[in-house]
């Protein structure tokens, strides 16, 4: 698999990139995007973790770390809705005041399940609960390759409006005898949020916006004016477009 670096800042890129933009289905959403995953307020949850998305078109891949979780299954998605806002839930997304923010109490804020970020098999959204396909524990790690997901998804985590989702709490109060809002047939500490982040642009680059011919020209051109001379002067080495492989 290629993957493409490069350092010419955004600022540079990206008007270069917008006449490329809107020619709509022929641009293929592609880039990279990680969250930093923090726990969900009310839920008592505590650890933390990241989560990493490429996006190649309709394909995707992902890992997700996370650690200091409560000892249970930990589902994990992304979810995403084009009504959403876009973002981890508050306590005030608490409406119905029982002191714990449910997988529902967030949607306003995330939106539905869109991606299943399982081990093996179906990654849609029917396999939002499939367990068995999830890791269990304190820690949990994810890692998958050649996701096919829909074109609005795959838009949308390069947009910075996916939000990747860890489930799985453990409540010590009367919140224990809670059942979920998910599948009734489950406690709420198994399916309710533990830790939200929202995916966003990797601050590196790798992600190729459309623009890799004109990125590539910038910095043929500003090695030909070239020179190190330049360079230090300026201070311009991250203008440098480079391409990696590996
Ligand atoms: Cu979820």
């Amino acid at each position: 698999m290629r993957r493409s670096i490069k350092l010419a800042p955004l600022a540079l890129a990206l008007p270069l990139a917008l006449p490329f933009m809107g020619v709509g289905s022929a641009w293929a959403a592609e880039g990279s995007t990680n969250a930093n995953l923090s726990p969900v307020p009310l839920n008592g949850s505590t650890g933390s973790g990241t989560a990493m998305v490429g996006v190649n078109g309709t394909t995707i891949d992902f890992t997700l770390e996370a650690s200091g979780l409560a000892d249970g299954p930990h589902a994990a998605h992304i979810h995403f809705g084009a009504d959403a806002r876009h973002e981890c839930p508050t306590a005030s997304e608490d409406a119905d005041g029982d002191n714990r923010l449910s997988t529902s109490d967030g949607q306003p804020a995330y939106g539905p399940i869109v991606v299943s970020l399982t081990k093996t098999g179906d990654t849609s959204d029917a396999s939002g609960l499939a367990v068995d396909r999830f890791a269990a524990g304190t820690s949990i790690q994810y890692m998958r390759g050649d996701v096919t997901v829909d074109p609005a998804v795959a838009e949308a985590v390069t947009q910075g409006q996916a939000v990747v989702v860890v489930h799985g709490v453990a409540y010590e109060d009367e919140r224990k005898d809670a059942m979920s809002d998910l599948d009734p047939a489950l406690p709420a500490s198994a399916t309710d949020p533990a830790l939200c982040g929202i995916l966003s642009a990797a601050p590196a680059g790798g992600a190729d916006t459309g623009a890799g011919g004109a990125a590539g020209q910038q910095g043929t051109v500003m090695l030909a004016l070239g020179g190190a001379a330049l360079i230090a002067a300026a201070g311009s080495a991250p203008l440098i477009a480079r391409r990696v492989r590996g």
